[in-house]
């Protein structure tokens, strides 16, 4: 029995790691282990035998606990020292603070344009989101039954009012409150009851300008234009001129700008057509002048009416429109 247990000791004092250690306190002093089978055949001795045994086997018991409990402290008290200096946290370290965001993309070129048409001598005006039917239409010589008058393109609010579907009442409330001479733009949201995809939204972006003056020519027009082009894109881009009916200008044209997403050849963005539709625009027509108490005998003008979403997605060649009112941070981080 003492060899037995001098070996166990010397088995427990000599394991390397924990798990040794367990091994070994399986062998010795588990439920098959050597002290359960010496206290096996106790029945057969005689009771002083059996005395004799018994507190034999519990001092070895005791014994071999005793150097067990304190061989596992040491493997304990190096693990913990291990991931004492593993893991440490050094609070002296200042806060990385606030993590700074960005403009949205829609801003910053906003704020571009406005900037420019400032130093031309406009001025930058706002108008409300909820309109009535008379700003939104009426007063743009849009006839009562045109279609855009209608339910599946206009969000019809309570009362005759809606949400604009763009940013032309505001030339209408410009009048009204500037009058002639006047040049202003006006950026603002739009709503549209439409289906979307990748180059149209039910909430975007327009920019609304207006130029009212004596002798105001298509060429005055068209060289505004040319200089929001030029100072947006920061270089030539390919555009065309063609014929745009908008009951609030006469003559009309439609301006589209060669698609920059796929460079003309066809994509969603263009609808395979090479060309997007960016920036409306024409002469005003004098029943708009004259709605707003203007004498289009004195006065005439151009508007235009940019889509400033558009532009934004032609600039950064976003290649699809629902990217800028996801809220993904992995898109508007790029900017
Ligand atoms: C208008 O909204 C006129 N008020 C523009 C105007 C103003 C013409 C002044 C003449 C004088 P239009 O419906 O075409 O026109 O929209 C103008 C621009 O908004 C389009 O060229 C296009 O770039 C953009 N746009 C139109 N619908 C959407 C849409 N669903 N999603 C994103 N952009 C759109």
């Amino acid at each position: 029995m003492h060899e037995l247990l001098d070996s166990a000791l010397a088995r427990i004092e000599s394991a390397a790691s924990a798990e040794e250690l367990e091994a070994v306190r399986v062998e010795v002093l588990g439920r098959k282990g050597v002290l359960q089978a010496l206290s096996k055949d106790m029945g057969k001795l005689s009771p002083e035998e059996r005395a004799a045994r018994g507190k034999l086997i519990n001092t070895a018991k005791q014994a071999l606990e005793t150097a067990y409990e304190s061989c596992k402290a040491v493997f304990e008290n190096a693990a913990l020292a291990r991931r004492l200096e593993s893991e440490w946290l050094d609070l002296t370290v200042p806060s990385p603070g606030p993590r700074p965001g960005s403009l949205h993309p829609i801003t910053q070129i906003q704020w571009e344009i406005e900037d420019l048409f400032r130093s031309l001598g406009f001025s930058v005006l706002d108008g409300p989101e909820v309109e009535t039917e008379y700003y939104n239409f009426d007063a743009l010589n849009i006839p009562k039954d045109h279609p855009a008058r209608d339910m599946q393109d206009t969000f019809w609010l309570e009362g005759g009012h809606l949400l604009r579907t763009h940013t032309s009442p505001v030339q209408v409330r410009g009048m009204e409150k500037l009058g002639p001479p006047l040049r202003m733009i006006a950026p603002g949201r739009v709503f549209r009851n439409e289906s979307v995809d990748a180059s149209h939204e039910h909430t975007f972006y327009q920019l609304e300008g207006m130029m009212i003056d004596r002798n105001v020519s298509v060429g005055n027009l068209i060289y505004f234009m040319k200089t929001l082009l030029t100072a947006i894109f920061k270089r030539e881009v390919a555009v065309r001129l063609r014929p745009g009916f908008f009951p609030f200008v006469e003559p009309g044209f439609e301006l589209d700008i060669q698609c920059l997403i796929c460079g003309g050849t066809g994509c969603p963005v263009c609808k395979q057509s090479g060309w997007v539709e960016l920036l409306p625009c024409g002469l005003i027509n004098p029943h708009v002048l004259r709605a707003s108490g203007i004498d289009p005998g004195e006065w005439n003008g151009f508007a235009f009416g940019l889509g400033l979403t558009r532009l934004v997605m032609m600039r950064y060649a976003i290649d699809d429109i629902r990217w800028l009112q996801s809220g993904d941070l992995r898109f508007l981080q790029q900017f």
